[in-house]
C-alpha cells in the first residue's frame, strides 16, 4: 500500500473509535451550532486532532485544512491534507449509524489520497490516484446501469444555501420522476463511495466544502466514475455543486439538470 495512505488509514481508524464509542450519547459530549443547523460536537474537535496529530507526527513539515481547526500545519507544503473529522455530524449526535470520517491528500492541489471511513459499519473506502478504488482491501467499480431507469440516486437538500431550495426542488422533482428512487443518508463523504461501489447509481448535492468531497472524488472517479457541476463542467472543485455516477449515469442526470434551463442559483 502506498506508505502515506497506510498511515491516512490509521487515522482515519483512530477517529472512527471514537466515532463508534460515542455516537447518539448525547450526554456524553457537548454540542454547539457554529451556523444555523451546522453542528459541532467535542467529539468531532477530538477525532481531528487524532488525525491531525498522526499526521503531522509523520510528516513533519505537511499542511492540514480541516472543517473544525482550519489551516494547520506548513500553510506552504506542497502537500496539504483534507479532513472531515465527522461527515454527518447530525446523523452522530442523533444516533443515525450513518457517519464517516474523510482524509484527502493533495499534492499540488492534485488529490493524491482518499480514505473514508464509516466505522459503524466498519466500510473502509481507499483511493490512491491511478491505483484503483478500495472498500476494505477489495477492489469496486461503480454500477453498470445505462440510464436513470431503475436507477437509485443519493442526493441532500441544500441545507447550507436555503435560497437555493425553491431551485433545488424544481430539479428534485425531475429528479424524482425519471429514476427509480432516491436516497438522503446525510453523509457526502459516503454518498460518493456508495456512487464508487454500485450502492448508488449517481449522487447529486449542492455547495459541498473541500473537505466534504476531496476523498469520496478522487474514490469515485478511481472506480470508474465522473464527476461533474451541475453544468457538466469539472468547476465542482470550486462551487462544490456535484453531479456523479458512471458515464451514462451521468448524462443522464445532466439532461434531468438541463443546462439550457439550468436556474442561475444552481450553476
Ligand atoms: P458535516 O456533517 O461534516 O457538516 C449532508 O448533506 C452533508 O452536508 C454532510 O456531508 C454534512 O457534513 C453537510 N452538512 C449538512 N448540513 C449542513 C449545514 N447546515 N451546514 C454545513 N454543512 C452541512
Ligand atoms: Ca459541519
Ligand atoms: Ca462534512
Ligand atoms: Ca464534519
Amino acid at each position: 500500500m502506498h506508505p502515506m495512505l497506510n498511515i491516512a488509514v490509521r487515522a482515519a481508524r483512530a477517529a472512527g473509535n471514537l466515532i463508534a464509542r460515542n455516537i447518539g450519547q448525547q450526554d456524553t459530549f457537548e454540542v454547539a451550532t457554529k451556523n444555523k443547523d451546522d453542528l459541532v460536537t467535542s467529539i468531532d474537535k477530538q477525532c481531528e486532532k487524532v488525525i491531525v496529530d498522526t499526521l503531522l507526527k509523520s510528516f513533519r513539515d505537511h499542511g492540514i485544512i480541516a472543517e473544525e481547526g482550519g489551516v494547520q500545519g506548513n500553510p506552504d507544503s506542497e502537500y496539504q491534507w483534507i479532513i472531515d473529522p465527522i461527515d454527518g455530524t447530525t446523523n452522530f449526535v442523533q444516533g443515525i449509524p450513518h457517519c464517516a470520517v474523510s482524509i484527502a491528500l493533495r499534492h499540488n492541489g492534485k488529490t493524491e489520497i482518499g480514505v473514508v471511513f464509516d466505522p459503524m459499519a466498519n466500510e473502509m473506502f481507499t483511493a490512491a490516484r491511478g491505483s484503483g478504488a478500495f472498500l476494505n482491501g477489495r477492489r469496486i467499480r461503480v454500477g453498470s446501469r445505462d440510464s436513470l431507469d431503475g436507477a437509485i440516486i443519493g442526493t441532500a437538500f441544500p441545507t447550507r444555501y436555503r435560497d437555493r431550495m425553491h431551485a433545488y426542488l424544481e430539479l428534485f422533482s425531475r429528479l424524482i420522476s425519471n429514476c427509480a428512487d432516491v436516497r438522503r443518508m446525510g453523509a457526502a463523504s459516503l454518498d460518493l463511495c456508495y456512487v464508487a461501489c454500485g450502492r448508488f447509481d449517481g449522487y447529486l448535492e449542492q455547495g459541498l466544502k473541500a473537505w466534504d468531497f476531496s476523498a469520496g472524488d478522487l474514490i469515485l472517479r478511481e472506480a470508474g466514475g465522473i464527476v461533474t457541476d451541475f453544468m457538466g463542467e469539472p468547476n465542482y472543485v470550486k462551487s462544490g455543486n456535484v453531479v456523479s455516477g458512471n458515464p451514462k449515469v451521468l448524462r443522464a442526470l445532466l439532461q434531468v439538470c438541463d443546462v439550457q434551463n439550468l436556474p442561475a442559483i444552481l450553476k
